[in-house]
């Protein structure tokens, strides 16, 4: 079931608006603002019921809030109020109220309204996820590539704390495709980025399909020592998968990856690694492919 989150300081409207939307939704109650930002902020809730007067915090300065904090900002919040001046209504959709209800109210269309609003919001979480997952296999794409890399590596710049990007790439994949035809070929994509990223699943690991059948790894706070383990480790993960290929060097499908470890300047860019690492996967290519280059 979705959760709801009521919060409202009158016990009595907070248990009337539970009832209408308890058969469908798990329903939580608060009863001050500061109640209320500390549970949302701790679970997962697809809507946000808000009085505006209460002791203490008002429901305008919670909403506010709520959109300063990234688990919670895109919750959708309908105001629930007896404020009926077209001051206040406007003031609460402008703050990012999705919807704005005065008491007293009418228990069908509270929950019309919340039914609504619970759908536009999992069609965008729905589709948000979409963006930036790689249909194939199912880890990220370029896309979130793009905005993880350059956000975490601003954050080691700022923590002074060490960055490794690695570059993978399925050795002599051409000629697999020639031999098994395509389908068979996305079969191997998409086997090689579930073997990678078992062995990437830490919450300071991140894997994407950054082109065809190349990815990007980011490994965030290992020594190069470690990183370069973990990463030998993927590529005789990948071996050990015995997906037959002839004119591969081994007799299976391999891949050859390229890596760097850095603590980054202030200045330095991360293209300019990710580049490094390109770098040292083609010398890995060069060299015979199935290894890994640091
Ligand atoms: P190398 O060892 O030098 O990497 O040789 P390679 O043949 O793998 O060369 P390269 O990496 O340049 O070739 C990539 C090939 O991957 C080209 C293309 O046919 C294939 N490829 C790219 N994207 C896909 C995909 O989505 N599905 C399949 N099946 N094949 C793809
Ligand atoms: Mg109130
Ligand atoms: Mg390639
Ligand atoms: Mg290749």
């Amino acid at each position: 079931m979705e959760k709801i989150l009521i919060v409202d300081d009158s016990i009595l409207q907070a248990a009337q608006l539970k009832k209408i939307l308890d058969d469908e939704y798990e329903v939580t109650t608060a009863h001050t603002a500061e109640e209320g930002l500390r549970l949302a902020s701790a679970d997962n809730y697809s809507l946000i019921l808000l009085d505006v007067v209460m002791p203490g915090m008002d429901g305008f300065t919670l909403l506010k809030k709520l959109q300063e904090e990234i688990i919670t900002q895109n919750v959708p919040v309908i105001l629930i109020t007896s404020l009926s001046d077209i001051e206040n209504e406007q003031y609460g959709l402008i703050l990012g109220a999705v919807d704005y209800i005065t008491k007293p109210f009418h228990p069908l269309i509270i929950k019309a309204r919340v039914n609504t609003h619970v759908k536009l919001y999992n069609y965008r979480r729905q589709i948000e996820l979409q963006s930036r997952t790689d249909q194939l296999t199912g880890i990220a794409n370029r896309r979130q590539h793009d905005s993880y890399s350059i956000s975490k590596w601003n954050e080691a710049v700022r923590l002074q704390t060490p960055f490794t990007i690695c570059m993978f790439d399925i050795d002599r994949f051409k000629v697999y495709n020639d031999t098994f035809g395509h389908p068979a070929g996305d079969k191997v994509i998409a086997a090689v980025a579930k073997t990678a990223a078992s062995s990437l699943k830490r919450s300071t690991d991140f894997l994407a399909r950054y082109g065809g059948e190349e990815f990007v790894g980011i490994l965030l706070g290992d020594s190069s020592e470690k990183a370069f383990a973990h990463l030998k480790k993927i590529r005789q993960d990948v071996e050990d998968l015995h997906i037959a290929h002839d004119p591969s060097v081994s007799q299976w499908v391999t891949v050859s990856i390229g890596g760097v470890t850095v603590i980054p300047q202030k200045g330095s860019s991360y293209a300019s690694y990710l580049k490094i690492a390109d770098t040292m996967l083609y010398d890995a290519k060069k060299s015979g492919r199935n290894r890994v280059i640091w």
